[in-house]
């Protein structure tokens, strides 16, 4: 007996150019997730800045995020932005983080976008540019992680989504930790390379490099231009 497959285009696995080998995107399963594209990480005044970082270096990945975001919405991909920060009172706040470095501002302090890395405020917000579109869920996430006290494994398992697209800043603190967090629990990363950012252009550099050695220790790596020519031409 002839048995016929018919699979939706989406179901279907696309080639995609990347580090080490190429990488088998099956859309319908995958996600964008943009981590943490937020005023108090990009702008003068906020969370990066009080801790003595020029936030300018994070500029670069707006435009390959923003063609990315573009390219995925249009496929009806699934699309996820997260913001670190905490709650007015702090209380979801560890003594460690708040603590944490010899500078005189801290989370939680007044800034000139509103009280540092705390929810509600103009600075924790995410950047214009990359505004979510109702229906696209936000992760407040009070740690680098993205899985870490946060609803999103729920919600990508909830959806069927076993891949991700990760985006955003900075490469080697909340991009790696979520890559880690995402493939220690079985989810399948590609890390868009123009498409992140780091404060520090050797630990970008390097924070790549990590994510894709052995062959894929903890996933691949990408261009955004790539990633938006597999999606685009299914
Ligand atoms: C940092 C982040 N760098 N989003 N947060 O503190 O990477």
């Amino acid at each position: 007996m002839v048995t016929l497959e018919v699979q939706h285009w989406g179901e279907m696995s696309i080639s995609v150019p990347a580090r080490p080998y190429d990488f088998a995107l099956t859309q319908a399963q995958a996600a964008l997730v943009i981590i943490d594209m937020q005023r108090d990480f990009l702008e003068p005044g906020g969370f990066g800045a009080a801790l003595g970082n020029d936030v300018s270096h994070l500029r670069a990945a707006i435009a390959p995020i923003a063609a990315t975001l573009a390219a995925c919405r249009k496929a009806e991909m699934l699309v996820i932005h997260t913001r670190e920060g905490h709650r007015p009172d702090l209380s979801d706040l560890t003594g460690a983080k708040h603590r944490r470095g010899r500078f005189a501002t801290r989370i939680g302090d007044d800034g000139p976008m509103g009280r540092i890395l705390v929810r509600g405020e103009h600075g924790h917000d995410i950047i214009a540019e990359l505004a979510p579109l109702p229906g696209e869920p936000v992760i407040d996430k009070p740690g680098k992680g993205a899985f870490y006290a946060t609803d999103l494994e729920l919600l990508l398992r909830g959806r069927g989504i076993s891949q991700l697209i990760l985006a955003g800043v900075t490469t080697e603190v909340c991009v790696h930790t979520t890559l880690r967090e995402a493939n220690d629990r079985g989810f399948e990363c590609i890390v868009l390379e123009d498409g992140t950012a780091s404060y520090f252009p050797e630990f970008h550099k390097a924070a790549l490099a990590m994510a894709c050695a052995q062959d894929a220790i903890f996933g691949w790596v990408a261009s955004s231009a790539e990633v938006i020519a597999a999606i685009s031409n299914r």
